[in-house]
């Protein structure tokens, strides 16, 4: 009996880790710990995106006190600039979720003075979220990769095992069902 409850919740752990895999929308918690903050250096927040991918459908989570700084969108220049006005999106309650609805870049300051010249600024890409995972690292990447010197024979063959994991996850979420049709009988 004991046996029958833990290979159904066993079950049950590994359907919903099969759900999970298929639901692929992500809230990215911006600046990690260190939230939506005046950065110990400018460094902070490029280094942090640099880690993330970001597709359409995903959202951006903004953790900030109201009052103390904002979060403003912005186009290229103005965050080249640390220009807070004529912004294209404003939240200044916080913590502030922001959905990426559309693909490309997208800029993001702190309005409040001098927050934003001290590095509190986020560049981010989006990417559409049906490409499969092997096209995004050629794409996603337009400022920061240098080109490679002294081309010696290009293929740069990355992602090779990322979309091997995702063509497996499928058949993985099919095996559980199957496993759990068949194992339905022996336990009744
Ligand atoms: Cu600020």
């Amino acid at each position: 009996m004991a046996a029958k409850g833990v290979m159904w919740s066993l079950l049950s752990v590994l359907l919903m880790a099969a759900v999970v895999a298929v639901s692929a929308a992500t809230t990215h918690e911006v600046g990690g710990s260190a939230g939506w903050s005046i950065p110990a250096n400018s460094t902070i927040y490029p280094n942090w995106a640099a880690t993330q991918t970001f597709l359409v459908g995903d959202s951006l989570h903004f953790t900030f006190t109201t009052g103390a700084h904002d979060v403003l969108e912005v186009s290229k220049s103005n965050y080249d600039s640390c220009t807070n006005s004529n912004p294209i999106n404003s939240q200044t309650t916080g913590p502030a979720t922001l959905t990426l609805s559309t693909t490309g870049a997208h800029y993001y300051i702190c309005g409040f003075p001098s927050h934003c010249s001290v590095g509190q600024k986020l560049s981010v890409n989006v990417l559409p979220s049906t490409t499969p995972s092997t096209t995004p690292s050629l794409a996603g990447v337009p400022t920061s990769a240098p080109p490679p010197s002294s081309g010696s024979g290009s293929g740069s063959g990355s992602g090779g095992s990322s979309s091997a994991s995702s063509s497996t996850l499928p058949s993985f979420g099919l095996s559980v069902v199957f496993a759990a049709a068949a194992a339905a009988p022996l336990l009744f």
